[in-house]
């Protein structure tokens, strides 16, 4: 296709959300953007845009404005704007409803990150009680906070039989089913990428996370797994073909998990309705969201209205193009995607969250180092092990008594550690060991990913930087 070609807004316009093949305006440039919607990592909400000028929107989705978002639709180019249908050099812009309009307020001890769409880390000095307080609970958007009525609430479940699915309000899904409770530790796939940067030397793509995007709470709400029953679905004999369950969210997110997980009954993935004995509150997916405890938190969808049982995994973006994990020579232009398995289960973590100076029993100076250990799969933390010299010798943290709910060890274990002061430029070093005897490894470079998932090498804090 000749990029020197014209074209009238008129005809522009008729490329829109719902045409084959869908346009949008960049300065006085067009871009064809039927191939980039496969990959673009907001998957269809591009489409909004279709049809019209595009940056009235990245003004919203400010993340957008970068020399390699602009390569990327350097390659769609298809032509430019009939000169006669600018006005001053442009394209005149139409007012866009704000999609974050109706985000809500938020706690300002939140570490914020990206303000739209909101990512924001607990602060560190939250992460200290077992239960995190739903305000400073960490928060992770691919977009703005969808509005849902709890009156007009309806989940539809599709159980692959062909059929429409079954509908379910609100109500239904807390009046007929049994309500379960968990704790849960919920842990972003890019939790400490900030460290796996800094301690490789080598950037990722991805935000900036640093400890503190992980976070546990109580859930409540059904077992999917009876919701699934009650919509059809034989539990204990599903039909073989039958292996993903997909998740939709009202934000047009979506993700996938194996059925095998959602059907076992100690697996505990529910419906959550609550989130820390209240209503689940609108950051965190209200008014139901997939709580999927063991996996990365990027399988319990928020705001979930759709659910359907499928032979694969979901195509989304998230599922396909995104938290998955690849060796530290690959590269983005390079990687075999569509072979390379999804994040579920996550490796065993670690960090310090605190720091504090105390007075030992005979009262000398002494210091008290608190964190987090955490594993994927229900799989529990079975020691922390502390270093007060970056490594060489060690000694065992105290894990403190918490008592998680739930068959499986779903919430984080916090731990304790008291010792004389070290001297001032002292590393100390955190790393747990979970029930498979899993391990952390000492540094970042040899797991250094080029999206920067999955970062867990052992946690290492120079003494003097937060006392
Ligand atoms: N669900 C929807 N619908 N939209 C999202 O953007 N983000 C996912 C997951 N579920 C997301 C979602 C990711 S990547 C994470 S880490 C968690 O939600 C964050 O959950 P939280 O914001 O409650 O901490
Ligand atoms: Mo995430």
């Amino acid at each position: 296709i000749s990029t020197k070609k014209v074209f009238k807004l008129d005809e522009i316009r008729e490329h829109g959300p719902d045409s084959d093949r869908p346009w949008i305006i960049k300065g006085n440039k067009v871009y064809d953007i039927t191939e980039w919607i496969e990959c673009h990592p907001g998957g269809k909400v591009i489409l909004r845009a279709a049809g019209s000028a595009v940056e009235p929107y990245w003004d919203i989705f400010s993340i957008h404005k970068k020399e390699d978002v602009y390569r990327i639709l350097e390659q769609y180019l298809i032509g430019h704007v009939d000169p006669s249908d600018l006005v001053d050099g442009e394209v005149p812009k139409s007012s866009i409803e704000d999609p974050f309009a109706n985000d809500p307020a938020r706690d300002p001890s939140l570490v914020t990150l990206t303000d739209r769409p909101c990512n924001a880390e607990s602060p560190l000095s939250e992460l200290t009680s077992f239960i995190t307080k739903t305000a400073v609970f960490y928060v992770r958007h691919h977009f703005w906070v969808p509005s849902v009525g709890k009156d007009s609430y309806k989940m539809t479940i599709d159980i692959g039989d062909g059929s429409d699915g079954k509908t379910y309000t609100l109500d239904d899904l807390r009046s007929k089913f049994p309500q379960h409770t968990i704790t849960a530790t919920l842990q972003c796939s890019g939790n400490r990428r900030a460290h796996m940067n800094e301690g490789s030397g080598r950037d990722t793509s991805g935000l900036k996370w640093g400890a503190g995007a992980i976070s546990n709470a109580e859930w409540r709400g059904p077992l999917l797994r009876d919701v699934l029953k009650d919509a059809g679905l034989d539990i204990a004999r599903p039909p073989e073909e039958l292996q993903h369950v997909e998740f939709f969210g009202e934000d047009t997110y979506s993700t996938s998990v194996p059925l095998d997980k959602v059907l076992d009954p100690r697996q505990d993935v529910l419906l959550a309705c609550e989130m820390n004995r209240e209503v689940i509150s609108p950051d965190h997916g209200y008014p139901v969201r997939v709580l999927v405890p063991g996996s990365t938190a990027a399988r319990s969808v928020k705001w979930v209205n759709r659910i359907s049982i499928l032979e694969e995994e979901s195509q989304s973006q998230w599922q396909q193009r995104d938290y998955k994990g690849f060796g530290p020579n690959e590269m983005r232009e390079t990687v075999d995607w569509d072979n390379a398995p999804c994040i579920q289960d996550t490796p065993v973590q670690s960090a310090i969250t605190g720091i504090r100076s105390d007075k030992d029993t005979d009262g000398l100076n002494s210091i008290v180092l608190e964190g987090y250990a955490f594993s994927g799969g229900g799989r529990k933390v079975v020691r922390v092990d502390i270093s007060l010299d970056n490594g060489q010798t060690w000694s065992q943290a105290k894990l403190m008594p918490d008592i998680p709910k739930g068959h499986k060890a779903w919430s984080w274990s916090l731990w304790t550690y008291q010792c004389p002061r070290p001297p001032a430029g002292s590393y100390v070093v955190v790393k747990a060991v979970d029930e498979a005897y899993n391990s952390q490894p000492d540094s970042h470079g040899p797991i250094w990913n080029f999206r920067g998932v999955l970062a867990n090498a052992w946690h290492r804090v120079r003494i003097d930087s937060i006392i």
